[in-house]
């Protein structure tokens, strides 16, 4: 079993919890356990540690800006193979890229705008249960 960090970024949870719902329960057709969940509003410290690896990039600024925009939802989850098996799920970082039926396909607004992030290999998923779960 292994575990991996998914969060639903904050148009989604802004959009109510019909959506979010829908989210859940692809995930969890799709095999996954969920083992944590909290609705947070991130502040801008944590945040940029969190995607501390795109501080150079022209994006970074309104990356951050948009993740402390408003609640998140952090969760923990496991499944055998769990980080690829979730990345597969989400499709890819920009929606018009993402596989049909995909969670970024289905519920991705734009490149910035993209529903949700899961980690995107074992040492982030590490990294990133540590940063959200302790
Ligand atoms: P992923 O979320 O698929 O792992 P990353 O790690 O490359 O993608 O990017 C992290 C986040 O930064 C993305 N989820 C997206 O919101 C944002 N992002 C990535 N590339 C761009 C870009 N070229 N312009 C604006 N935002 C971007």
């Amino acid at each position: 079993m292994q575990q991996t960090y998914f969060m639903i970024k904050p148009e989604i949870v802004a959009a109510g919890d019909q959506k979010i719902g829908a989210i859940l329960d692809i995930v969890n057709k799709a095999g996954f356990r969920i083992t944590a969940l909290h609705m947070r509003q991130l502040d801008r410290d944590f945040v940029e540690n969190f995607y501390g690896e795109h501080k150079e990039r022209p994006f970074f600024g309104d990356l951050c800006d948009y993740i402390t925009s408003g609640p998140v939802v952090t969760i923990r989850m496991e499944r055998e193979n769990a980080v690829a098996a979730l990345r597969e799920l989400i499709g890819a970082t920009n929606p018009e890229e993402a596989a049909i039926g995909t969670i970024r396909d289905l519920y991705g607004e734009s490149l910035s705008n993209n529903a949700v992030h899961a980690s995107a290999n074992t040492d982030d998923a590490l990294r990133e249960l540590g940063l959200f779960f302790g």
